[in-house]
């Protein structure tokens, strides 16, 4: 009996040794290698025509200035959404309040006021009410906005490319005598955003 039980345990050692045991295996492994993943840049440049920014003196209630631009020309490596903001920053706020400002597309022909295709309206109206959260790039304003993803509507400027915005400025004429005699400082900001529809 002894000798059977020595035996079992003799079994189950090796059993252990075997079960212990590892197996070898044929393989092969390949590697898709280098893979990146980087970012662009949003950059914009702002050129603008000599009677920019505006220097007004002496004006009077229906006075306007020329026809300028400024030009939104994209120079980073990612086309974007352009908006234009403006803010008083210094002076007074009865002038402020009446200063008008119309602003358009230069249109196919990149010259401002000559009414051809694609010289629209982006805005007429008072300064302080300029809508900041508006994007200028839609192609209901810039006959070359762009959307390369296709993922909304065209309302980008691609890079290397300028979206000229026309504008002038006056003095609405409803303007009373408390703007008389004043002045006013004010920016003008165009903001670039990344594609975001
Ligand atoms: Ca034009
Ligand atoms: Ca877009």
């Amino acid at each position: 009996m002894k000798k059977i039980i020595l035996s079992l345990l003799t079994i189950v050692a090796a059993l252990t040794v075997v079960v212990g045991a590892t197996y070898g295996v044929f393989s092969d492994s390949k590697s898709i290698t280098g893979n990146t993943f980087a970012t662009g840049t949003v950059e914009l440049t702002l050129n603008k025509s000599a009677g920019k920014p505006f220097s007004v003196t002496n004006a009077y209630p229906g006075y306007s200035t020329g026809w300028e631009y400024m030009d939104i020309y994209n120079t980073g490596s990612l086309e974007f959404e352009a908006q234009i903001s403006f803010s008083k920053t210094s002076g007074s706020d009865p002038l402020w309040n009446k200063l008008w400002i119309t602003l358009e597309s230069a249109g196919g022909d990149g010259t401002c006021n000559t009414d051809d295709w694609g010289e629209w309206m982006i805005y007429d109206g008072y300064v302080k009410n300029y809508p900041s959260s508006r994007v200028v790039s839609d192609t209901a304003y810039y006959h070359l906005a762009n959307e390369s993803d296709g993922s909304g509507p065209p309302d980008n400027i691609i890079v290397g490319w300028t979206e000229r915005v026309c504008q002038k400025l006056m003095l609405h004429s409803s303007a009373g005598n408390g703007a008389m005699g004043q002045s006013v400082t004010f920016d003008e900001t165009v903001t670039a955003k990344s594609d975001n529809d």
